[in-house]
């Protein structure tokens, strides 16, 4: 049903922390060749702080937890020959035998199939803007509230309903945890103004929360829970010149008539051009930060006692 990569499986076995990383970011989020780079350097940031990474995806039919590096390099260059997997579309994939990136809400999936605890993403989807007329809200939702995976991210996409997204998490009782921060990231930019019911000051503690979470599953939530990290300082974008250029990449997709799955990769490429090149830049940088503090929350579970 699942393949682990060699690599995987032995830490798995061993109880050494282990990292899940998405495939959608690199085949349908990032253009080539920043896709491809990201993808080794999110692996890269992992193993650097002690952990395994573990990037999902279906490759040519089969649901796999450590995608071989050549694996990532095909998702990175075939463009449009790999598909966009959500939960949904998994077994399809199998059962045609097809190459398939995966969302936030199937590597939750997979990671959580294969015992694995920690993902690190970029932003999750979320309510798209006008949800209330297209309905338009990503399944990555409904999935944190099922499937016990810790995720961590800069947000939800600043292309989101950033309010509307927050409630709809409160509604499914999901909880979001601020990373040293009190509110919600708003993923280009550090600050979004909107509040979180949670904070915690490092990898430590984040790894106490998930713990308690997990022995409390059947009286408190069942599923994932949402760490949400800033991006980085050095590299964070001013809301108003993001929101400008939201505007701009929304008109676009608007008179593009682009709907469904293929909503989320246009108005990221979108962006690229609007911001030239800086949105992807910050996307990068965040990306690796996250990769980098899931590895470490990773390792502090790994050593917290049972
Ligand atoms: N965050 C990024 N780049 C991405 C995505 C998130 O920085 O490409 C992807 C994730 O895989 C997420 C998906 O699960 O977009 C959401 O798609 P949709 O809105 O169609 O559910
Ligand atoms: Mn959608």
């Amino acid at each position: 049903m699942l393949r682990l990569s060699a690599e995987v499986a032995a830490a798995l076995d061993e109880s050494r922390p282990v990292v899940a990383l998405e495939s959608t970011l690199i085949s349908h989020g990032l253009p080539f060749p920043e896709n491809l780079q990201a993808a080794r350097a999110l692996e890269a940031e992992v193993r650097a702080a002690g952990a395994v990474p573990a990037t999902v995806g279906v490759a040519r039919g089969v649901p796999t937890v450590g995608l071989s590096a050549t694996d990532l390099e095909r998702f990175a260059t075939a463009g449009g020959a790999v598909r966009k997997l959500s939960r949904r579309d998994i077994a399809v994939a199998a059962a045609q035998g097809a190459d398939g990136a995966t969302t936030v809400a199937a590597t939750m999936a997979l990671a959580a199939a294969a015992g694995v605890e920690v993902f690190a993403t970029g932003g999750i989807g979320g309510v798209h803007r006008g949800a209330a007329r297209s309905w338009d809200v990503s399944a990555d939702l409904t999935e944190l509230a099922r499937t016990p995976v810790l995720v961590v991210c800069a947000g939800a996409k600043a292309i989101l309903d950033l309010p509307a997204t927050l409630e709809y998490l409160e509604t499914l009782g999901v909880p979001v945890v601020g990373y040293g921060v009190g509110e919600l990231p708003a993923f280009y930019s550090r600050s979004s103004g909107l509040p979180l019911p949670a904070e915690v000051a490092g990898a430590r503690e984040a790894a106490r929360l998930w713990r308690a979470q997990r022995t409390l599953a059947a009286v408190a939530a069942p599923g994932g829970l949402l760490l949400c990290v800033p991006p980085p300082a050095e590299v964070a974008l001013p809301r108003d010149d993001v929101e400008a250029a939201i505007a701009r990449a929304l008109a676009r997709a608007e008179a593009a008539n682009v709907r469904g799955p293929a909503v989320t990769p246009y108005l990221l490429a979108a962006m690229a051009e609007e911001t030239h090149g800086e949105s992807v830049g910050t996307n990068l940088a965040l990306l690796r930060q996250n990769a980098r503090v899931a590895a470490e929350v990773a390792v502090a579970l790994a050593g917290l006692p049972r």
